[in-house]
């Protein structure tokens, strides 16, 4: 019986001062921008924010992320508006939130990262969530062990009263030793778990399925989007990372066709890189689609930011390459001028999923880029193989078929998947069938 995942405590609830640096970037992001992110995290986690601090800095400061002075200034700050949890909106190093916390005495410190992982942790449904939220989470934590933890977490961990110190240990030592070992149970238990979705996604692959993963910013529409176009039933929510189940269902297309559309987690700017590495498995659906479905709430002030987002995450996960829709989202809420603007935008459709509109161009594109990564090829098969004639009737387009004397001649457009499987009867090479131009487009617009 695999062990529960362990209890997490997260910060939920309370209320929050933000605190930030104005430094230089490159990335189109607004420190307010930035922070009224974050203030919506705090808010997904139960947090209010009561104030937000900001600094101008060139870089971050070493010891302390703000400086010394400014720290003090928080500091009154928090005691003043009754805040107990003071949120910075970037990773801390491990000695920098030990001296923030040093400097900030009456309130929990906490950074980015930890607000996204505890958000996490409250979202994460199935046993396999958990486990990888759990898993981001020890990652965390174990440069940050600082012999804080009592012995109740040391004997939740697993080592029994009697096995909490071995000999000569320190008590962090031992918090160390149980979070490393904890750390090599969950992957352990994950890989178990992950293996029956795994069977089921290889499976998908071998049958030659088109297979359509959905990515996007958290909250842009993907969930609402999915049930709209299928009866997935999935949670929507006004909340950052509502969903963070893989959930695959069969889409039926205008041709006839019928591919499979994933939803995943969302991504996020400054996705924490520990989530990333845990979720991995989950995000092989997507490292692995036929194409990428990229769902962009076009009404955020913030859009283009976030599409850029996205694509660092795609690139950390190396599904970059991957063919790639734009849908332009929650077209219900933009005026009519920005409607007809992106309703032209090259490798891109416009939609609301919510409204239900837009989304028979939606499946055509899809059904072109399908088509698209078709092969055509002939191939002579013998009578006694009668069940690959039945493959191609289910899996794959006939242009011809024809009865001779040494078998039937069929003409087939098809997915290289299912190609394959003729390989030994085949008259011609496959060549590639469309002319979808879906990828190159994708690569240079994206300006909502
Ligand atoms: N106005 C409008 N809201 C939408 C549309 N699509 C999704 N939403 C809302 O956006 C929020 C996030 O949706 P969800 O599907 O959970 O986003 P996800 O995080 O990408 O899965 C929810 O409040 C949805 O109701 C749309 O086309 N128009
Ligand atoms: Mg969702």
């Amino acid at each position: 019986m695999p062990r529960e995942a362990f209890e997490v405590i997260t910060t939920v609830e309370g209320r929050a001062v933000l605190v930030g640096i104005d430094r230089p970037r490159t990335d189109g992001w607004l420190l307010e921008d930035d922070l009224s992110e974050l203030g919506r995290l705090a808010d997904t986690a139960g947090i209010t924010v009561a104030a937000t601090a900001t600094q101008r800095l060139e870089r971050p400061n070493p010891r302390t992320f703000i400086g010394a002075g400014k720290a003090a200034e928080v500091a009154d700050l928090a005691k003043d508006l009754k805040a107990t949890v003071v949120i910075f909106d970037d990773e801390l190093t491990p000695s920098q939130q030990a001296n923030l916390e040093t400097l900030l005495p009456e309130t929990r410190v906490i950074d980015r990262t930890q607000l996204i992982l505890d958000i996490f942790a409250l979202h994460a449904a199935s046993h396999e969530g958990k486990l990888q939220v759990e898993l981001a989470r020890l990652e965390y934590v174990l440069p940050r062990l600082r012999g804080m933890w009592g012995h109740l977490e040391a004997e939740r961990l697993g080592g029994g009263r009697g096995a909490r110190f071995g000999a000569g240990e320190s008590q962090l030592e031992t918090d160390r030793r149980l979070t490393r070992r904890r750390i090599a149970d969950v992957k352990r238990e994950l890989k178990t778990v992950a293996r029956a979705r795994e069977t089921q996604r290889a499976a998908r692959a071998r049958s030659g399925v088109f297979r359509v993963a959905l990515v996007g910013y958290t909250n842009a529409g993907k969930s609402t989007l999915l049930n709209a176009l299928t009866d997935a039933g999935v949670l929507v929510q006004d909340q950052l990372f509502a969903t963070l189940d893989a959930t695959t269902r069969r889409l039926d297309l205008p041709d006839g066709r019928a591919v499979t559309l994933t939803d995943t987690v969302g991504f996020i700017n400054k996705l924490p890189h520990g989530l990333v590495e845990a979720f991995k498995s989950t995000l092989d659906e997507v490292r692995e689609a036929d194409l990428l479905l990229h769902v962009v709430d076009a009404a955020h002030p913030n859009a283009e930011a976030q599409v850029a987002a996205v694509r660092v995450v795609l690139q950390e996960i190396d599904a970059a390459e991957r063919p790639q829709l734009l849908a332009y989202n929650k077209a219900d809420l933009l005026p009519v001028e920005e409607q007809q603007r992106l309703q032209d935008a090259p490798g891109a459709v416009l939609i609301s999923a919510a409204a239900h509109a837009g989304l028979d161009a939606l499946l055509e594109r899809i059904a072109s880029v399908a088509a698209g990564a078709d092969h055509v090829f002939s191939a002579l098969v013998p009578y006694d193989r009668g069940d690959l004639i039945g493959v191609a009737h289910e899996q794959a387009h006939i242009i011809s078929e024809e009865h001779t004397e040494h078998g039937t001649r069929v003409t087939l457009a098809a997915h290289p998947e299912v190609t394959a499987r003729f390989e030994a009867f085949r008259e011609n090479a496959p060549e590639r069938s469309g002319t979808i131009d879906t990828d190159d487009d994708a690569e240079d617009d994206g300006r909502p």
